[in-house]
This record gives C-alpha cells, structure tokens and sequence, in this order.
C-alpha cells in the first residue's frame, strides 16, 4: 500500500508541474467540511430558490421545478483560503451562465455583480462574468452523489479552477455558497459574509489575495 503522505506529497508535485498548485496552497486528498455555523435543517417541501435584483423578470423554482432542469458536469480543482486545495472535483448542477444564455433569467443591461443567499444568512458576493462563467455551477452533486448535507445539500455554488482554461477568473471556494437559496443580480457591488469580515473582495487565487 501507498504511504498515504507520501502519496500526497508525490500529488503535489505533480499539480506544481501541472501549473494547478496556487502559492501557497497544499494538496488535500480529502473534502473537508468548511463553514461558519451549524449545519441547516432542509425541507425540500418548502425550500425554494430564487433569482431577483437586477432582472427582467423574478424567477422562483421549487425543489421540484429545479431538479427537472438539465445539469451538466463539470470537474474543478477547488482551492479554500485556509489554504488546502483538492483537485479533480467533480460537480454536477445547472450553470447560471446557461440560464442567460436561454432566457430563463434575463439580466438588466447594467446588472454587472451577483450576491448569493444562503441559508441563515450567508452571503457572498462575485462579477456577474466570473457567475456566468464556465467555472460556476449551481452544483446539486457531487462525486455522481447528491451533495451530502454539510456539503451544501440540496444545492450550492461551486467556483473553481478548470485546469486548461487560463482565460477564466479563478477564486478561493468561499464564493461558493452552500445551502444556497437566491442568487440577487445587481448593478452596484455589495460585499458578502467573509469579504465584509476582512477577506479579499476578488479573492484571485494565482494573486495570492486572500485579506484586504
Ligand atoms: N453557507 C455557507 N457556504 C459556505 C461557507 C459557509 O460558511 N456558509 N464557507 C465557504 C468556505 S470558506 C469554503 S472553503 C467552502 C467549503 O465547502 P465544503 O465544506 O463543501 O468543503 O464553502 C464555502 N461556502
Ligand atoms: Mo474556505
């Protein structure tokens, strides 16, 4: 059997020459479990989640309505502020970007941030590009798996580095809020849980910004 910190060390590297390793990250074969507060009790019988703001229109699903939409796979390596990254994660979920790009949401001409709402308040904020990038997932899975609850069960957003795409903005996995209940479009920005408490409000992961 591999020596398991071995292995983990000999996966480093690899990622370092891979270019995926951010500085000052270290590699995690686990999924830690990352969040401020308890764990929220969820009723799919009344959960529901919504997009408004800056929109044409609100738009509200049930658990219902919401699993019926197609999801697509996407596999990330996620990078935490506290420092640990785990590579070649694989969510599944409806992208944000699809919804515009189909008409299901249609952004105001100037809406130009998004604010995600959590349950029991947590927030967090991001450019509407980096949301309707590719790299952004309203994830209800992940290894093939519902998301288990602490997780973000039944949904969250995932935001993550895809490893051939230098074109996209990539940043530390609090932007992906979990036990996700309303993504609010806006025009003007409005800083969420952590960047309020101090943390980097654009949070690029290859700049090293994680305070301030
Ligand atoms: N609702 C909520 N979402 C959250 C957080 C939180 O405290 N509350 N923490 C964030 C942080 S700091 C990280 S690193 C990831 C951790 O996700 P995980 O527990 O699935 O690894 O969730 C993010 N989303
Ligand atoms: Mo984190």
């Amino acid at each position: 059997m591999k020596n398991g910190a071995f292995f983990r060390k000999e996966e480093e590297n690899r990622v370092q020459t891979e270019g995926r390793l951010p500085p000052g990250q270290s590699l995690t074969n686990r999924l830690p479990v990352l969040h401020y507060g308890p764990v929220p009790k969820v009723d799919l019988g009344d959960w529901d989640f919504r997009i408004f703001g800056a929109v044409a229109e609100e738009k509200r699903w049930t658990w219902e309505t919401f699993r019926q939409l197609p999801r697509v796979k996407i596999i990330m390596d996620i990078h935490c502020v506290t420092r640990w990254s785990k590579f070649d994660t694989e969510w599944e979920g409806v992208s944000l970007g699809w919804m515009v790009r189909e008409g299901l949401v249609e952004p105001d001409p100037d809406a130009a941030f998004i604010l995600q709402h959590c349950e029991q308040g947590y927030t967090t904020n991001l450019p509407l590009e980096a949301a309707l990038a590719e790299n952004f997932l309203l994830a209800t899975h992940y290894n093939g798996e519902p998301l288990p609850l602490e997780h973000g069960y039944p949904l969250r957003a995932v935001v993550g580095a895809l490893p051939d795409r230098n074109d996209l903005k990539d940043v530390y996995f609090w932007k992906g809020g979990k036990w996700l209940r309303g993504i609010e479009f806006r025009t003007a920005d409005r800083m969420g849980f952590w960047e309020e408490a101090g943390y980097h409000n654009e949070a690029d992961i290859w700049k090293e910004q994680r305070v301030g």
